[in-house]
């Protein structure tokens, strides 16, 4: 008796909510999760998950939980792990009508070999400008060997378009953010940079897989680059002086022509001299100079923004994103193993000698931090 009771007040209530309340009761949340629910990532990778919610209010809250602690509040996760192994995951999203989940895992390892060098292990190619630290020790036939492990020393590149071509013994992924530093030497006064001597950064991957930087340079876009004044493809040809101490003659193809003067304080003669030909022809993007000489008679050459080399104390670091094609457009790069630095100002200073792009070591961010 007592039960048939229970019922008839049960249907007697639903039967009432039924008619009037139907239109008032809201689609439940629910989560679209569109990727795959195993997750392979590189170690260093960030990743942003933001699952598509649908009917959501203005009480509705998000969590997510890893290995069931809860992470982070947001819709949005940022998941970067330094660590290899496998991370479970959970996002949620509820409100006071209604509760959706969705769980799935991260797999986070390493594709690069295990005998990874975080420095340079190859220098393909060091052809320097004529300049006043050429035909010494950083600026000799075999001076680019410098460049190789952790122990690097400094060379120079000598003048416009002097070059150093270098790899690594393994892929540097193009993780979020900066992924490579090139060390050079500027120094700081009160904070800012005087004496950037930017060198244009290219980078290649290995498309052939032949361990040579045979494949396609594409270009750093620095912050520089838009500048008024910038030529692209420009053309320097030097020539050798007919004495030891002669000035270095050029001539460009925008009808320029100069020289680089010898000076006083280094003796010997600036054009490379293992070189067989008495003119050397180098092309490149050239920057303006931002050269200043200040009261007390020094030159300052300041900051250029980021992306190049030799252009901020204490390192140069480099995003694989900032790369460009011939053409100037965006370029999405997943990795590159090949690096390319090349003095980028046509310039001579008072004391200071010639604006010269020093190289000091380059190391791939993800196997140094
Ligand atoms: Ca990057
Ligand atoms: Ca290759
Ligand atoms: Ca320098």
């Amino acid at each position: 008796m007592k039960k048939t009771f229970r019922l008839l007040s049960l249907l007697a209530l639903f039967s009432c909510s039924e008619g009037e309340e139907y239109a008032d009761i809201p689609e439940p949340l629910a989560i679209t999760w569109k990727a795959p629910k195993n997750i392979n990532l590189e170690k260093g990778e960030t990743k942003t998950f933001t699952p598509e919610v649908s009917n959501i209010n203005d009480k509705t809250v998000f969590y997510w939980k890893q290995e069931g602690l809860v992470i982070a509040q947001t819709q949005a996760l940022e998941f970067s792990k330094r660590s290899a192994g496998t991370y479970r995951l959970a996002f949620y999203a509820q409100n006071e009508h209604s509760k959706d989940s969705v769980t799935f895992s991260v797999t986070v390892s390493s594709s690069q070999p295990a005998n990874s060098d975080a420095y340079i292990s190859e220098v393909f190619e060091y052809l320097p400008a004529p300049g006043q630290f050429i035909n010494t020790s950083i600026g000799n036939k075999n001076s680019g060997e410098k460049l190789i492990g952790e122990n690097s020393g400094e060379i120079s590149l000598g003048g416009f378009g002097g070059r150093v071509v270098a790899g690594f013994n393994h892929n540097i992924s193009n993780r979020e953010g900066e992924d490579f530093i090139i060390y050079g030497n500027v120094f700081r006064r009160k904070g800012k940079e005087i004496n950037s001597e930017p060198g244009i950064v290219w980078i290649m991957q290995d498309e052939n897989g032949n361990g040579k930087p045979d494949d396609t340079w594409y270009q750093i876009k620095g912050e520089a680059h838009s500048d008024k004044g910038v030529v692209y493809n420009y053309e320097i040809t030097y020539t050798r002086p007919s004495t030891k101490k002669g000035d270095i003659k050029w001539t460009d193809n925008q009808n320029g022509s100069g020289s680089i003067p010898h000076n006083q304080f280094h003796d010997q003669t600036y054009f490379p001299l293992w070189l067989e030909s008495n003119t050397l022809t180098l092309s490149g993007t050239l920057l303006p100079h931002r050269t200043t000489i200040n009261k007390d008679g020094h030159s300052i050459s300041r900051w250029y923004g980021k992306g190049y080399a030799d252009n901020t104390h204490g390192g140069d670091r480099i995003d694989i994103s900032w790369a460009a094609d011939a053409k100037g457009n965006p370029v999405n790069l997943p990795h590159i193993r090949f690096i390319k630095i090349q003095n980028a100002v046509n310039h001579s200073t008072g004391r200071l000698g010639e604006i010269s792009t020093e190289v000091a070591g380059i190391a791939d961010l993800s196997l140094i931090e």
